[in-house]
C-alpha cells in the first residue's frame, strides 16, 4: 500500500500545504517558489461552539473540524460509491465504479479502462451495497466492495487511493443484489447473491420453460476478485449477511415458487433463509464433486432441496413470504431475517444452524426461536452493540428500536414489551445503519435512516426529488433525530467505519500498481517518466509522453497526422498534496485528472485537422488559466 497516515490532524505529510504553495507562488508567480515557505496550520479543533443534542453527543461539527466517522454510501442508480463525514453528513468524495465521470476520467483514462475490461462497454450501473472487508470480525480499513445489480457485477475499491481497483463480471446468474463478506478471519469470500432466474446455461434454451430457470450464491476471492465457485438455490436470492465464525452466509430467497410473473410469485405463504454451510461447499469444491456451466470454468455445486429441509450445503428457514435485508446481529449469535410483507422480523439462532447440519434435528423451522412483530414494512435491522436492534419500517416510515433479548423472552411466553421506541422518519425508509453496526466492535453511536422519499422536506427540485439521509442520536435511551442530509437518487445502503481504521494516503506512490501497466509500456518505448518529454511514433499510433509541474506540461505542443491513434500518458510531478492537474484536449470529449505524483493515460483518435487546444482542467497555480499546449493536427 502507498503513503498512509498516522494522524489525521497533522499537516500536509511533505510538510508543504496546497495553501501554502497556492499562496506563495502566487505571490512569485513561478512554480517551486513555495517549497521552503512554512507550514499553515490547517486544521483546527473549534470546541467552544460544538452543539449537542439531549443525548449530550456532538453533532454540529464546526468549520474546520473532522467527522468521527467516515460514511461509505452506495450510489444506487448512480453506479457509484460516495464517502460522507458522519456526523456532519458532509459529502466528502465520490468514488466513480460503473459509471462514468467527468471530473476524474473514470471510464476514460487507460487505466480506468484496463480495471472495468470487458464491461466497459456498458456506461452505467446500479450499486445497492457497500461492505468494507474484515479481519477478525471488524473492519481492517483495506477494501470496499460494492455490487452492480445492473450488470452483474462486483468491484473493489481500495481504501488507501479511494479508487475503484477490480471488477468481476459474474457468470451463470443474472443481476448481483446482495453481497456480504467473510468476517472472519478474514475477507476472505465475498458473498455475492444472483437475484433472478435464468436458464442454466442462459444460451437460448428453455426460453419459454420456466421451471428450468435457476440461480446461485457466488464466492468471489476477496483478493483475486475470482469467482471461486457458486451454488445452486431454489427460489430468488435477495439479501445476505455472514456470521462471525466465517462458516456461514445466509441469505433471503423469495419467490420459492419460483415464477417469472408477480401473481406466481406471491404464490406460496412461506419463502426462506437459506443458509450455506461454506466450509461444506468448499469440501465438495476440493474434492472435484461439482460441475460447470456452459462456456464457465466455475465450480457449481447443487444446494436445492428446500422440500427436504436443504442439504448438506444449505438449510432453507422457512420464513414469511418475500423477505427481504439479512443481518447478523454483532455478537455473533443470531440471523434475523426482515418481514417486508410480514409485520414481522424473523430470528434465527446460530447455535442452532451448527446442530442442524449435524443431523440433531430435522425440521429448520425449529432454528427460528422468535417473530416479534416488529411494524410495518419491515425491511432492515441493525444494531447498537447493547443488544438492541434497530428496525426500518418501509409503510410506517420508521425506525423501530427492540429489544433482542426481550423479544426471545416474549416468544417464550413471558410478559415483556420488547420495543423500545418507534421514531418517525421522514419517509420511506429502506436501509438504516448504525456505525459499525456490521462488525464485532458496534458501538452504538450513530444511526442513519435512509429514506427514499422527501416531499415537502427540501426546497422542491423538479419533479425528481432529493432522497433523505437522516442521521439519528442512539447513544442514550431515546433515538433522537439530529439532521437531515439530502443526496442525490438512489442511496440503498451505507455502512459507517470509525475514521482511525481508513488510512488513505495523502500522494500517490510512484510504484503504485495502479498505474503499472502505463509505467511498463514507457519503459518498452524507453521514456523516463518523471523526466522526459517526447513523442514516439509507431506506425499509425503515437505516443506522446509529458510531465506536468504548476503551470506548465512538458509539451507546449505536439504534432501527429490525421487518423493517428494517440495515447496522451501525463505524469504530474509535484509533490504537492492535493495539487491535480487535468489534460482536457478540446473537442475531443478527453479530460483526466492527474493527482500529484501520479501517471494517467488516454488514448483517442485524432481526426480533425487543425489546431486544437489542450488545457489543465483543475485549479492549480496563479497561472493555471495560462497551463495550456497545442496538438497539431496535419490534414
Ligand atoms: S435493497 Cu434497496 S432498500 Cu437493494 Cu439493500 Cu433494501
Ligand atoms: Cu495544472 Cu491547472
Amino acid at each position: 500500500m502507498t503513503d498512509q497516515r498516522d494522524d489525521l490532524k497533522d499537516d500536509d505529510k511533505t510538510g508543504i500545504s496546497r495553501r501554502t504553495f497556492l499562496g506563495a507562488t502566487a505571490a512569485a508567480g513561478v512554480a517551486g517558489a513555495g517549497l521552503s515557505s512554512g507550514m499553515i496550520p490547517g486544521i483546527k479543533n473549534a470546541e467552544a461552539s460544538s452543539k449537542t443534542n439531549a443525548n449530550g453527543l456532538k453533532f454540529h461539527v464546526d468549520p474546520g473540524e473532522l467527522d468521527d466517522y467516515y460514511g461509505f454510501w452506495s450510489g444506487g442508480q448512480s453506479g457509484e460509491v460516495r464517502i460522507l463525514g458522519v456526523p456532519s453528513m458532509r459529502e466528502l468524495m465520490r468514488i466513480p465504479v460503473f459509471n462514468r465521470d467527468s471530473a476524474t476520467g473514470w471510464g476514460q483514462t487507460n487505466e480506468s479502462k484496463r480495471i472495468l475490461g470487458d464491461s466497459s462497454e456498458f456506461m452505467n450501473g446500479d450499486t445497492h451495497h457497500v461492505h468494507g472487508s474484515y479481519t477478525n470480525g471488524t473492519y481492517d480499513g483495506r477494501y470496499l466492495y460494492v455490487n452492480d445489480k445492473l450488470n452483474t457485477r462486483v468491484a473493489r475499491i481500495r481504501m488507501d487511493i479511494m479508487k475503484t481497483d477490480k471488477i468481476v463480471t459474474v457468470p451463470n446468474v443474472t443481476s448481483i443484489h446482495g453481497i456480504r463478506l467473510q468476517k472472519y478471519p478474514k475477507s476472505g469470500l465475498i458473498f455475492a447473491n444472483g437475484e433472478m432466474i435464468i436458464p442454466q446455461p442462459n444460451d437460448g434454451r428453455d426460453l419459454e420453460t420456466p421451471a428450468n430457470y435457476w440461480t446461485m450464491l457466488s464466492a468471489i476471492d476477496g483478493e483475486t476478485m475470482e469467482v471461486v465457485w457458486q451454488i445452486i438455490v431454489d427460489g430468488n436470492l435477495d439479501n445476505v449477511d455472514t456470521d462471525y465464525t466465517g462458516k456461514y452466509a445466509c441469505s433471503t430467497c423469495y419467490n420459492s415458487a419460483r415464477g417469472v410473473t408477480l401473481p406466481e410469485m406471491m404464490g406460496p405463504e412461506r419463502d426462506w433463509a437459506v443458509v450455506f454451510n461454506i466450509p461444506a461447499i468448499e469440501a465438495a469444491v476440493k474434492a472435484g464433486k461439482y460441475k460447470t456451466i456452459g462456456d464457465s470454468k466455475v465450480p457449481v455445486i447443487d444446494g436445492r432441496g428446500a422440500e427436504k429441509g436443504g442439504s448438506k450445503f444449505t438449510m432453507y428457514v422457512p420464513v414469511p413470504r418475500s423477505p427481504h435485508g439479512l443481518n447478523t446481529t454483532p455478537d455473533g449469535k443470531y440471523f434475523i431475517a426482515n418481514g417486508k410483507l410480514s409485520p414481522t422480523v424473523t430470528i434465527i439462532e446460530i447455535a442452532k444452524v451448527d446442530q442442524w447440519f449435524a443431523g440433531k434435528f430435522k425440521d429448520p423451522r425449529d432454528a427460528v426461536i422468535a417473530e416479534p412483530e416488529v411494524g410495518l414494512g419491515p425491511l432492515h435491522t441493525t444494531y447498537d452493540g447493547r443488544g438492541n436492534a434497530y428496525t426500518s419500517v418501509f409503510l410506517d416510515s420508521q425506525v423501530v428500536k427492540w429489544n433482542i433479548q426481550d423479544a426471545i423472552s416474549a416468544a417464550k411466553g413471558k410478559k415483556v414489551n420488547y420495543i423500545r421506541q418507534k421514531l418517525d422518519v421522514h419517509y420511506q425508509i429502506g436501509h438504516t445503519k448504525a456505525t459499525m453496526a456490521e462488525t464485532n466492535e458496534a458501538d452504538g453511536q450513530w444511526l442513519v435512516a435512509l429514506c427514499k422519499f422527501s416531499k415537502d422536506r427540501y426546497l422542491p427540485v423538479g419533479p425528481l426529488h432529493a432522497e433523505n439521509d437522516q442521521l439519528i442520536d442512539i447513544s442514550g435511551d431515546e433515538m433522537k433525530l439530529v439532521h437531515d442530509g439530502p443526496t442525490f437518487p438512489e442511496p440503498h445502503d451505507c455502512i459507517m467505519m470509525r475514521r482511525d481504521i481508513v488510512r488513505p494516503a495523502r500522494l500517490w506512490s510512484r510504484d503504485d500498481p495502479y498505474f503499472a501497466e502505463t509505467v511498463a509500456m514507457a519503459k518498452r518505448d524507453g521514456v523516463v517518466l518523471e523526466k522526459e518529454n517526447k513523442v514516439i511514433r509507431d506506425g499509425n499510433k503515437v505516443r506522446v509522453y509529458m510531465t506536468t509541474t504548476a503551470p506548465t506540461f512538458g509539451l507546449s505542443n505536439f504534432k501527429v497526422k490525421k487518423g493517428n491513434e494517440v495515447t496522451v500518458v501525463i505524469t504530474n510531478i509535484d509533490q504537492i498534496e492535493d495539487l491535480h492537474h487535468g489534460f482536457a484536449l478540446t473537442n475531443h470529449g478527453v479530460n483526466i485528472e492527474i493527482g500529484a505524483q501520479a501517471t494517467a493515460s488516454v488514448t483517442f483518435t485524432a481526426n480533425k485537422p487543425g489546431v486544437h487546444w489542450y488545457y489543465c482542467s483543475w485549479f492549480c497555480h496563479a497561472l493555471h488559466m495560462e497551463m495550456s499546449g497545442r496538438m497539431l493536427v496535419e490534414a
